[in-house]
């Protein structure tokens, strides 16, 4: 559904015309292209990604524009296959998700098993007004996700839930802050047996915080707990405020945790940081935010990720943020249908629900452009397609590579269609796109929003 030109959210163009500023780098030769941070359209805050089928899923929180608290009403998801080009899957998962729930669609954690999708996310509980743990589940990563119980799964006022499953099949639920609990979860992933247990924070565990008798160690909140190579892993935000990263190891999922030091020092403008880890096609990815995006800081923040490699005894190196990003895993098909949605960096636009599911691209103007990158053209595409739709009188789809303003290789003209979710495919003749090649899809036309676009595809 389009929500009209005038609904849209106030300050989210600001954002946008900002974020094109920050992409002068693309224009300059010589100067880094940034791929960091993965989402422009909307502040993004607290990773939790999750490797299935061969695709990275990555869970997110939801930064309202202009937040002055973590004002989160949503939680959403984007995918990947190639770590740099993101699809955009929308928002499966609310507040309203949960009835009982009343604010803070804060940091959750999404994990596989048996066929089922578990979300487990920290709520404000309208009842209690206590942070409560809440399950969402779903049989697809994207959702939509339904409560799964109906009430909190487990509730002492702490946040930042992680879930675990180890090699014997049993589960784990993580969360904490001030301090660090867990408990077993049973098979269904939706109870568990016995109580919720404290992990003592110990110096030896957690590392030494001066000057805070209350708090004498660093763990501050979102534990990420892991194993890789019969090794337990626990990332987490340490001190506060700001938060740096640091982590801990341990023989068990329980412990006994010993400190191991800095993941990633304090840096990037957010006074929070939030880890998520995964290997993924035979590399490893770090997964943090920032306040990277114009207007970002603690209460607007980005979700970024860097691959990185263990160093050979097991232990983390450390990890600066960049705006470069990670390398592109293989390149991306032209000669499929490619979601619109599936985005390196945007400038100008944003994302809706599409009537016939998914997403389209929307609240396009005259020089908005999406960078797609990596594009395997190989001997060459001879036309370009793309579902389009335009309340208006429509537009151009400028078919560029190598830069926004690089070399044109074709031209899409838009009809008004009738209605912004009134779709008609478009087909254009295209010349010269060979090889593999950053897409830039360039929009052009008169003033006000010209159109949407749902999909494309050479041929
Ligand atoms: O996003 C709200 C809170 O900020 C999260 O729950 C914490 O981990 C911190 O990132």
């Amino acid at each position: 559904m389009k929500f009209g030109t005038l609904s849209r959210a106030p300050g989210r163009r600001g954002l946008a015309l900002m974020s094109a500023l920050l992409c002068l780098a693309v224009l300059v030769p010589g100067v880094a292209r940034a791929d960091n941070p993965i989402v422009q359209t909307i502040y993004t805050a607290d990773p939790a990604p999750l490797v299935h089928n061969g695709r990275v899923y990555l869970y997110t929180g939801h930064d309202e524009d202009a937040s002055t608290y973590f004002t989160m009403r949503e939680w959403r998801v984007w995918s990947s296959a190639d770590m740099v080009n993101w699809t955009d899957h929308g928002s499966p998962m609310s507040l309203a998700t949960f009835s009982w729930a009343s604010a803070d669609a804060w940091a959750g954690h999404t994990i596989y098993r048996n066929g089922r999708f578990y979300w487990y996310v920290p709520v404000k509980n309208r009842a209690t007004g206590r942070m409560a743990i809440g399950v969402g589940v779903s049989e697809s990563p994207t959702g939509p996700f339904r409560d799964a119980l109906g009430r909190p799964l487990v509730e002492n006022g702490e946040i930042d839930p992680a879930a675990f499953i180890d090699d014997n099949g049993q589960a784990y639920l993580y969360w904490g802050n001030p301090n660090l609990w867990y408990v077993r979860l049973n098979a269904d992933m939706i109870s568990f047996s016995g109580g919720a247990t404290q992990i003592p924070l110990t110096t030896a565990g957690f590392g030494t915080r001066n000057g805070n008798a209350s708090r004498p160690t660093l763990y501050e909140e979102a534990p990420w707990v892991y194993k890789r190579n019969g090794l337990y892993y626990n990332v987490f935000a340490a001190e506060c405020c700001s938060e740096f990263i640091g982590y801990s190891t341990a023989p068990g999922p329980t412990g006994p945790w010993t400190y191991r030091g800095t993941v990633m020092p304090r840096q990037g403008g957010s006074f929070t940081n939030h880890a998520g880890v995964i290997d993924y096609n035979g590399g490893s990815y770090f997964f943090y935010h920032n306040g990277a995006l114009p207007g970002g800081g603690g209460f607007t923040r980005s979700v970024a990720v860097e691959k990185f490699n263990y160093n050979s005894d097991g232990t983390i190196p450390t990890i600066n943020m960049t705006t470069t990003g990670a390398p592109q895993v293989g390149t991306l098909n032209p000669y499929v249908r490619q979601e619109a949605e599936t985005i390196a960096w945007e400038t100008g636009v944003e994302t809706e629900p599409a009537s016939g599911g998914g997403m389209n691209v929307g609240w396009i103007e005259n020089a908005d452009w999406i960078k797609v990158k990596g594009v395997a053209f190989g001997n060459g595409a001879g036309s370009f397609s793309a579902r389009v739709a335009s309340a208006t009188s429509g537009g151009r789809v400028e078919v560029r590579l190598g830069g926004a303003n690089g070399t044109l290789v074709g031209t899409c003209t838009v009809p008004g269609t009738g209605g912004w979710q009134t779709w008609t495919t478009v087909t254009c003749p295209t010349s010269g796109a060979t090889g593999t090649q950053d897409l830039y899809l360039r929009f052009a036309g008169g003033s006000g929003y010209l159109f949407n676009i749902d999909w494309w595809q050479f041929q």
